[in-house]
């Protein structure tokens, strides 16, 4: 049995490093006795499912991949991986994911890409939860690379209401997220809308708090904020070696 191909050869010193990180986990954190395995979304997870799939079609046969959104169920699909859902499987033995940025003691922005709800409920189902980022995600305070803000996921008819909320609790500049053009809001993968809020750096060093604060808005549905979630941190560098948290 051939092993399908899900992603190109890297042509860039950023890919590499994507490629790097994702690899390194995988050798590291995925296992042969590994039955249920979650996949994250975002442009460094397809590297983990070549490196899943170099383990070979006798290891994954009976593997369920169980993905975080629209992108990683068809990337599951492309690499004819057997697909699971997260309500047939409430517990994962690995999941590994992408992340917008890392700090100092593994807490993460995550949701640049909308998937911030199912991303935290394969995180939290996980026995264990790996990042893999290229080296630009890597900092010590959350919010000193990533500027755009917290993803906040948001029943669409409350969002206003969630922006007045979040301007309450030091939020200077919160914005519902557009689609290109401006030819609407984005919309998740389960209906909602995504605002994204920058807060100050003092708020920003306790990214438990602001998390809490924020969870309780009525209306909001996740938080782009995982904290005290990760086992273990990849950064691939530039120069061919990997940062490990
Ligand atoms: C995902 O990966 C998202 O939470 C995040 O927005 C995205 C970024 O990752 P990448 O740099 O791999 O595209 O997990």
């Amino acid at each position: 049995m051939s092993v399908p191909s899900v992603v190109a050869a890297p042509t860039s010193s950023i890919e590499s490093a994507k490629q790097l990180a994702a690899w390194t986990a995988v050798d590291k954190h995925v296992f042969p006795n590994h039955q249920v395995i979650g996949i994250g979304s975002g442009s460094t997870v397809p590297y983990v499912v070549e490196r899943i799939l170099a383990q070979g079609p006798e290891v994954n046969k009976d593997r369920v991949f169980i993905p975080t959104g629209f992108q990683s169920k068809e990337l599951i699909v492309e690499a004819k991986l057997r697909l699971g859902d997260a309500d047939q499987y409430p517990r994962i033995d690995v999941t590994i994911d992408g992340a917008d940025e890392v700090d100092k003691d593994l807490n993460s922005i995550k949701g640049g890409g909308a998937c911030q709800l199912r991303e935290k409920v394969l995180a939290e189902a996980a026995d264990t939860w790996v990042i893999v980022a290229d080296y630009r995600k890597n900092s010590q305070v959350l919010g000193t690379n990533w500027k755009q803000g917290i993803p906040i996921e948001v029943v669409p008819f409350a969002y206003a209401q969630v922006l007045r909320g979040l301007a309450t609790l030091g939020s200077p500049a919160p914005k519902l997220r557009m689609a290109k053009m401006k030819a609407g809001p984005i919309v998740s993968d389960n209906g909602n809308f995504i605002i994204d809020a920058p807060f100050p750096e003092e708020q920003m060093k306790d990214p438990l708090t602001l998390l809490t604060r924020i969870k309780l808005l009525t209306g909001v549905v996740e938080v782009g904020l995982f904290c005290n979630m990760a086992k273990a941190v990849y950064f691939g560098n530039e120069d061919g070696t990997v940062t490990a948290k």
